[in-house]
């Protein structure tokens, strides 16, 4: 029984300063995860580590190799950071870079290998994968968020528990948090999405809602909640209902 959570880079980095990374709530959360972890895989936001260089060089819209090599040895510091955190809270995790196992097609994953994630996950392993760069088939090259890997891993493992941490309560709506979203009210709260604090070339709140209702399509419902207030992220493995649950309308 496989559960995909991801963290988002606004929690675990201040994404309006380059490079800026949360210690603290990085140690928190691994220690939030440790005895949670048996068929889990875990997913980190880029943060200002990705989202800083990538609008520098203007990807993901303008081919740029040097732009592409800046950008994913900044996510590789960050994933580097975590997995080094949750090795030192008693978790064996391992990294993994999507750009070495994910090919893009007009800004989609195509193809992806996941067969070694279940073997890391069949031998008590923690995947650590995060957003990236990765080479696409009609592009040339693009971007794939945390939020499209989720989805997409969620899919390919038949995921039993698929959440996704942000740094605010769920999907806000006049400031409260919804209980619900379905691609049948997605149309009434259009409204209620602004631009967040910090760079973001990923699509926000907007692109974690499209992303996770596709994964609605096909029968799995997930959730948004705030992986700043500790305990959530315990919560959100042992399957709670807590936050905005994303799924498919009745
Ligand atoms: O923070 C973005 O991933 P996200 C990846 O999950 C890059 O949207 C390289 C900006």
């Amino acid at each position: 029984m496989f559960k995909v959570l991801k963290i988002g880079g606004s929690t675990i980095t201040d994404k309006a300063k380059a490079d800026c990374v949360r210690d603290e709530e990085i140690e928190r959360i691994a220690g939030e995860i440790l005895d949670q972890t048996s068929g889990l895989v875990l997913v980190h936001g880029a943060g200002s580590f990705g989202h800083i260089p990538a609008k520098k060089y203007g990807l993901p819209g303008k081919f740029s190799p040097e732009g592409l090599r800046i950008t994913h040895a900044s996510v590789v510091e960050l994933n580097r950071i975590v997995v080094e955190a949750l090795t030192e809270a008693g978790v064996d995790a391992l990294p993994v870079h999507p750009l070495s196992c994910v090919l893009l097609k007009d800004g989609r994953i195509e193809k992806m290998e996941v067969d070694f994630i279940k073997e890391m996950v069949a031998g008590g392993i923690l995947p650590v994968l995060h957003g990236d760069v990765a080479m696409d088939s009609s592009r040339r090259a693009g971007i794939v968020s945390g939020d499209q890997l989720v989805s997409y891993l969620a899919k390919a493992l038949d995921a039993q528990t698929v959440a996704l941490g942000t740094d605010v309560d769920g999907v806000l709506c006049s400031g409260a948090p919804l209980k619900e979203v379905t691609r049948k009210t997605l149309p009434d709260i259009e409204s209620c999405f602004t631009q967040g604090p910090g760079t973001d070339v990923t699509g926000g709140m907007r692109g974690k809602i499209l992303e996770l209702l596709e994964l609605a399509d096909a029968g799995t419902t997930s959730l948004i909640f705030n992986a700043r207030k500790a305990g959530m992220v315990k919560k959100a493995l042992s399957g709670d209902a807590i936050g905005t649950l994303i799924r498919r309308s009745d």
